[in-house]
């Protein structure tokens, strides 16, 4: 089981990365329901789990990111900006302006920190799954990690990308799925169901992890638990999650998919999430 301080170091890091969705909330239109909902699981993967080096974000040896739900652009930037990518300023300041590192999706021609451009629903993984088997013929040690919408899974080049990685075992690809229920309008079960969801991955012959993808010790012990990247399946972690978590008018609303926050919003927002920590955490 994770270190309790480690824990709490990770669970800070997501409570600020929020805070900072909700600045650039209030200044802009962004995917704030689908960056809530994945932003304990981004913290996890960007300021633990990836081996990286922000001074060469080309370094072969590098694990790689995919996020394949590419309207969530915004969370990976301030995730990125965590470990010093970026200083978090120049989000504020370039966001969604022309070619500006930082949009509504991620962009690889316009931002170094980003290998794959995405925004295009379905494509991100079967990219993933390509990176993953030309890493895996070289030999590399290197993890390949992916961030799926569960809306997302609707598309079907998702389940052709998941029969590939079972089929050439690639045991470096670890994929986050961000089972938040909602997809663009509503609830994914009404219009395109996908439970039963687990056992379709495992179905595909996937390792399956089911984990409450807001609680932090279990998104390390997810990750700490990969399989080594040369054994012989890959994995999907899903995270069971609330689209606009913490935020109690956001919290399963399709009207917060995406927008801007109001003043009296954005305060009320950032005092929610910072309760929310500190009743668990203590105010430090
Ligand atoms: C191919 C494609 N179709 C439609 C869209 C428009 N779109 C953007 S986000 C979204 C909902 C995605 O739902 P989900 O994957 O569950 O993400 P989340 O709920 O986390 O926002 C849709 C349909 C798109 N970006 N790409």
């Amino acid at each position: 089981m994770a270190e309790k301080a480690l824990v709490q170091r990770i669970a800070k890091n997501a409570l600020e990365i929020k805070l900072d969705l909700l600045d650039l909330c209030h200044q802009t239109l962004i995917h704030i329901g689908g960056d809530l909902s994945v932003s304990d699981m981004m913290a996890a993967i960007w300021t633990y789990a990836m081996r990286y080096d922000v001074k060469n974000p080309r370094w072969e040896g590098r694990d790689r990111f995919v996020l394949s739900k590419g309207h969530a652009a915004a969370v990976t930037s301030f995730s990125q900006a965590k470990i010093g990518c970026y200083d978090k300023q120049d989000i504020y300041k370039e966001y969604a302006t022309d070619f500006g590192r930082f949009g509504m999706h991620s962009c690889n021609l316009a931002n170094p920190y980003v290998d794959v451009s995405t925004g295009s629903l379905g494509h991100g993984l079967p990219v993933a799954t390509g990176i993953a088997a030309a890493l895996k013929a070289k030999g590399s040690k290197s993890r390949v990690y992916c961030v799926v919408g569960d809306g997302e899974c609707g598309e079907g080049s998702i389940w052709e990308a998941a029969l590939f990685a079972h089929q050439y075992k690639l045991a470096n690809l670890a994929v986050f799925v961000d089972r938040n229920m909602m997809s663009f309008d509503g609830f994914t079960e009404e219009y395109m169901a996908m439970n039963p969801f687990p056992d379709k991955w495992r179905a595909f012959g996937w390792n399956v992890v089911e984990i409450d993808g807001h609680d932090m010790e279990q998104i390390i012990d997810a990750i700490d638990g990969l399989p080594a990247v040369d054994s012989d399946k890959p994995t999907v972690i899903i995270g069971h999650t609330v689209k606009g978590h913490g935020v109690s008018f956001m919290e399963n609303n399709s009207a917060w998919h995406a927008g801007c926050v109001s003043e009296e919003d954005w305060i009320k927002a950032k005092d929610e999430l910072t309760a929310a920590y500190e009743r668990k955490w203590g105010a430090n």
